[in-house]
């Protein structure tokens, strides 16, 4: 090709490159520190531990909210040392019942037995947190079963708003607020018609950095309760006409997976031997941080108003389990080279100790390829893989192989990679390896890659 020309055609390729990244959305800061973050716990609590119930019906006297020992620094310990780093309360599920003394109805803390009725849970689990630096976050159920004015609708979503004011305002920063989309008939027959809108402006007005999930704009509900992200799971989506009116192109919309450590939602005795087990919470783990997502646990504080002792251990299994498979990372500062390396770059960073630097293709939509030289037979059963996902979510196909001397043989192969993407399989044994890219929207950019060899865990 003529000098000239390849000059051209290689500007070309360029500038396709940078219009196509230029399009890709990118995560705020809070959403990126969010997804970083890995784990978040969940904590359903309210009188259905007391009754037994999933759903309560609003029509519970106060009086049964007692618990014995309360004790929110235990759930906040609890959750720090086993590896989660925001706390997300139901302030109020769809029974009504405020964990805070709401002044906008006597269906509250205020008028129970705890504390004298001077209680109020959701300052103590804001000042447990602010005391061991977690996050917290806010689930404001919109379904209310016990407020006389639900169905009436502007009524209600005024009500809901000053409720919500009071969360966003009195108890310190507010990391994320969880809107469940369920909706029933008021007492008048009708069907409440919430104000979306309205909502998220009191949240952006009173916490401008808070992320608003599930019903809202920046958080996604990954679409069940089983803790399970999809095999591809893109952050960039189409906007959503209500969560992002007015909105052209893709926005990140991250996944997160909710799921109960327990049966249900809330604490019931007769599940204290259905905890789920350290190879179900694993399974979970590789299913949503393992495929692009975060993972949202619940933990449902029992009627003393403490974590169960099984439900304690086994989240510190789970903690350990973690530790032990992640525990080292066979490609760690193994030889790296690479086909495809843009300028400043280099293959070595995708497998330097920090997550800070990366391998970045040159190729605009790939094959680039990552060859890790691993010295000397090594045997794997996991597979990392992590996009600098600042830069937008990439990468749409790639390909795991290992060398055996005479040939490449396919390890694993999959889609999108994200903020973390985990293969387990059966063990391998090779001295090299390599990851391609075989296909991106833009240049591939590969923060880290991690070879491990972990206990088998199941895919359940
Ligand atoms: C659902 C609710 O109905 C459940 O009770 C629970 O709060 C779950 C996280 O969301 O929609």
């Amino acid at each position: 090709m003529h000098d000239g020309v390849l000059a051209l055609w290689l500007s070309g390729l360029i500038v396709a490159a940078a219009v196509a990244e230029g399009r890709l959305p990118v995560p705020s800061p809070q959403q990126l520190a969010w997804q970083e973050d890995e784990m978040s716990m969940f904590i359903h609590f309210t009188v259905n531990a007391f009754t037994d119930l999933e759903w309560g019906e609003g029509t519970e006297d106060p009086a049964v909210f007692d618990p014995t020992e309360l004790d929110t620094r235990q759930w906040v310990r609890v959750a720090k040392e086993t590896g989660f780093k925001l706390i997300i309360l139901t302030a109020k599920h769809h029974d009504g019942f405020c964990l805070w003394p709401s002044k906008y109805t006597d269906h509250s803390v205020a008028a129970s037995p705890w504390r004298g009725g001077k209680g109020d849970v959701v300052r103590e689990l804001a000042d447990a947190c602010r005391e061991e630096d977690i996050k917290l976050g806010i689930y404001l159920s919109p379904w209310d079963r016990h407020e006389p004015t639900y169905g009436d609708s502007p009524r209600y979503n005024e009500h809901f708003k000053d409720q919500l004011r009071e969360l966003l305002t009195q108890y310190g920063p507010i990391a994320e607020v969880w809107f469940d989309g369920a909706c029933g008939e008021g007492p008048n027959g009708k069907r409440q018609e919430y104000d979306w809108p309205g909502f998220y402006s009191v949240v952006r007005e009173c916490q401008p950095h808070a992320l608003i999930a599930i019903c809202g704009p920046d958080i996604r509900w990954v679409g069940n309760e089983s803790g399970v992200a999809r095999e591809t799971e893109w952050s960039p989506q189409e906007p959503s006409p209500v969560q992002h009116p007015g909105v052209g192109g893709k926005v990140w919309w991250p996944a997160e997976c909710d799921v109960s450590i327990r049966p249900g939602w809330f604490y019931h005795a007769r599940d204290d031997e259905s905890v789920r087990s350290v190879e179900s919470l694993m399974d979970i783990y590789f299913k949503s941080v393992g495929r692009n997502s975060v993972l949202l646990l619940n933990v449902p504080p029992d009627r003393r108003g403490l974590f169960h002792e099984n439900d304690v251990s086994r989240l510190r299994e789970f903690d350990e389990a973690r530790a032990r498979t992640f525990r080292r990372n066979l490609a760690t500062g193994k030889a790296a080279t690479a086909d495809s390396i843009a300028g400043g770059s280099s293959a070595g960073n995708a497998v330097d100790a920090g997550p800070g630097t990366c391998w970045a293709a040159a190729s605009p939509h790939g094959p680039a390829r990552l060859e890790v030289d691993l010295g000397r037979p090594t045997t794997f059963n996991i597979a990392e893989a992590q996009e600098t996902i600042a830069d937008g979510q990439r990468v749409q196909e790639y390909l795991l192989e290992g060398w055996d001397g005479s040939g490449w043989r396919e390890i694993v192969r999959g889609t999108t990679i994200g903020r973390k993407k985990l293969d387990r399989f059966e063990p391998v044994t090779y001295s090299k390896v390599r990851l391609t890219i075989v296909k991106s929207l833009a240049p591939a950019r590969i923060r880290a890659f991690g070879l491990y060899n972990g206990p088998q865990w199941p895919v359940l």
